[in-house]
Order: structure tokens, then sequence, then C-alpha cells
């Protein structure tokens, strides 16, 4: 192994999976900004930091953002890589304004992703955990579940139809229902209807599946107006993130019956979820664990670790998001 003085510097932002840190700490001169002294790691060696590695835990959690600010701390930064294929939590545009690659980690989750929404999908509107929850808690000896709503009478609405939403609407073909999607471009490997209007779709569909990326264009793009147009017997699933989601407006929605239920993976301030979400019935909860098997996330690590090692080797990093520039 190099001596420390000729080791690359790298700034872990939080906590990573034991497989990457012992890779980074092997390869790199690892400095923690979740050290006791944020501050003093900055000061002290910001100035020597050529690549940093975060996205640790939900990526909706502020503590680990890559911000303009923190990269101003970093006046050598090259690279910053991004646990997780979303990178909203990471400042692109300051980032692309000083040539700083940033890399994620797309297509090794996307079946784990999917699979898990379409779990998520199921368990809402057959509204699987109320039952359990129903037998555990001895009520069967009452009587039965109630009856549920189906997926058999609905057609599906997906907003988002790239990696993932392709991967969720492959698993729903053998649902044999119709699907139909939204993005700002029509999709041209894929057979299902395409609305370029989202509030268009959702007055059409009667279930609704978010998989688009965070930041600022997405916004609340679910909102009021949306959950209206998808109605009374309207299914919400958002596996994208929080932001995507009017999150209040959500909540009036379930609570007076504009929608009829949700399922959630993703939420505005994780990991804090509003008690007013908690306390509803019609409602699916899941702590962001979308992408979270053993295998998907080893996969994610290495990815973190091969697109660090890469840079620093002097080959490109394999797996810049659009934003930023390849540097060679
Ligand atoms: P992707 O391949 O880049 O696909 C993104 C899709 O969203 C594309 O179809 C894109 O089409 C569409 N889109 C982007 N901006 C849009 C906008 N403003 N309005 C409408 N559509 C828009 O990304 P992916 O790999 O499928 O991942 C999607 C997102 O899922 C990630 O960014 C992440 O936030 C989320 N995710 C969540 C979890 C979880 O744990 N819950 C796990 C993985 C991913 P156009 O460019 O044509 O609009
Ligand atoms: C992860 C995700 O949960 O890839 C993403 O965008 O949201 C998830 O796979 C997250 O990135 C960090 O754990």
């Amino acid at each position: 192994m190099a001596g420390d003085a000729d080791r690359i510097e790298l700034l872990q932002t939080g906590p990573m999976m034991p497989m990457i840190e012992a890779q980074l700490a092997n390869r790199f001169l690892v400095h923690r900004l979740d050290a006791d002294d944020a501050e003093a790691v900055l000061n002290e060696a910001g100035p020597r930091i050529r690549a940093v590695a975060t996205g640790v835990g939900a990526t909706g959690n502020g503590k680990y953002r890559v911000t303009r600010e923190l990269l101003a701390r970093l006046p050598k930064a090259e690279i910053v890589a991004n646990f997780g294929v979303g990178y909203d939590a990471v400042d692109v545009v300051a980032a692309a304004e000083r040539s700083i690659v940033v890399t994620n980690t797309p297509g090794v989750l996307d079946d784990d992703v999917a699979d898990l929404t379409v779990a998520l999908l199921l368990a809402t509107i057959r509204q699987l955990p109320q039952a359990e929850r129903h037998l555990r808690a001895g009520k069967w000896l009452q009587g039965g579940f109630p009856l549920t709503a189906t997926l058999r009478d609905r057609t599906i609405g997906i907003i988002g139809m790239g990696r993932i939403g392709k991967a969720i609407g492959r698993r729903l073909v053998g649902f044999g229902r119709p699907i139909a999607y939204h993005s700002r471009r029509p999709a041209h490997d894929v057979p299902y209807r395409y609305y370029g209007d989202l509030l268009e779709m959702a007055r059409e569909v009667d279930v609704l599946i978010a998989i688009v990326p965070g930041g600022a264009e997405t916004q609340h793009m679910i909102n009021e107006e949306v959950l209206a147009a998808l109605g009374p017997t309207g299914i919400l699933i958002n596996v994208a993130r929080g932001s995507v989601v009017d999150e209040e407006a959500l909540i009036r929605a379930l609570a007076n019956g504009t929608i009829a239920a949700a399922g959630l993976d993703v939420y505005e301030n994780e990991p804090r979820v509003p008690d007013a979400l908690i306390a509803m019935e019609n409602v699916v909860l899941l702590p962001h664990v979308a992408s979270a098997t053993h295998l998907t996330r080893r996969a994610m690590g290495q990815l973190v670790v091969d697109n660090l090692v890469a840079w620093a080797e002097g080959r490109p990093p394999l797996t810049p998001v659009p934003e930023t520039p390849l540097r060679g």
C-alpha cells in the first residue's frame, strides 16, 4: 500500500457499507465528514481532497448532501461518487461548473426496485399489511378481513419510463392490465400509451406509480390537482423521491377520500415520516427500501468504488451522470 503522503485524499460524507469503506481505506486516504468536528476536517484536509464518496442512507437525508457550499471547501475536488442512482442530493450544477465529474449507480438496482414496486402496489391495493395486522390482533376469530379493491379493473400509469420504469412495465405486462406512462419525451422502445401531460394521464388511469428523479424539475409534480384527477378509487405508489409528491396535499387527499390509498417508499423529509401518514389505515409505508437487498446494495457499493478507482487510475469513470463531463 502506498504511504499516506502518496495516497489521493478522499472525503466520505457519512457511514457507508463495510465493503465500500474497506476498499476506500485501502486505496485512498479517507477523511470523514461525520467525524466529531466536521469543520476541523474541512479546514485541515479540505484543500487537499480530490474525491468525495457520498449517498449513504436515504438520499433525502439532508445531512449528507453535497452542496455548492461543501464543494467550495474542496477546491481540488475532481469527482463525487454517489451511492444511489438518484443523485438529487448532489449539486450537479455546481459540480459541472468546476468540471467535477459526478457518478451514480444506474442499472444494477433496476430489478430489485421494480420487484419492490410491484410488491408495494399489490400490498396497497389488496391491503396485505392491514390483513396481516387483522390476523395478528386476533380479529380473525371475530370475522374475516373485509373485501378489498383489485388490480383487475385498473389501468396503470407510470410516471418516468427510464431504466426502472421500463423494468416495472415489463413486470406489469404479466398482470394483463393496460399500461400508460408520462415523461417529457416518448420512450421509443415501449408499447405503452404515452401522455406528455401528467394531468391528462392521471384522469385516465386508476393507479399512478412515480419513478422519476428528484430535484427542482419534478418537485411536487404530483400535487393536489393531479391527485384530484386520479380520483376517489385511485392509488398512488411513490418509489421515486419524496420531493416528487406534495406530501401535505397527499395527506389531505388520503384523509378526505380524494384518492383511495397510497403506497410509499420515500418521503419529503426522510427519515421523518409525518404522524398523519403513520396514523392512516389506507397507506402502506416502507422506509426507503426499494434497493435494499444484500445483492443489489453490494453491486451499488462496488460501482461506487469502481468509479473512484477508474478515475484514480486515469481511466474514465464508469457511470458519470449526464450533467457532468468525463475527465480524461
Ligand atoms: P432514468 O433511467 O434516468 O429514468 C428517469 C425517467 O424519468 C425517464 O423516463 C425520464 O424521461 C423521466 N423524467 C425525468 N425528468 C422528468 C420530468 N421532469 N418530468 C417527467 N418525466 C421525467 O432513472 P432510473 O434509473 O429509472 O431511476 C429513476 C429514479 O428513481 C431515480 O432518480 C431515483 O430518484 C429513484 N429511485 C428510487 C429508489 C428507491 O429506493 N425508492 C431506488 C432507485 C431509484 P424524460 O427525460 O423523457 O423526461
Ligand atoms: C438508495 C435510491 O436507497 O438509488 C437510489 O436512488 O434511492 C436507493 O437505491 C439510496 O440511494 C441510498 O441508500
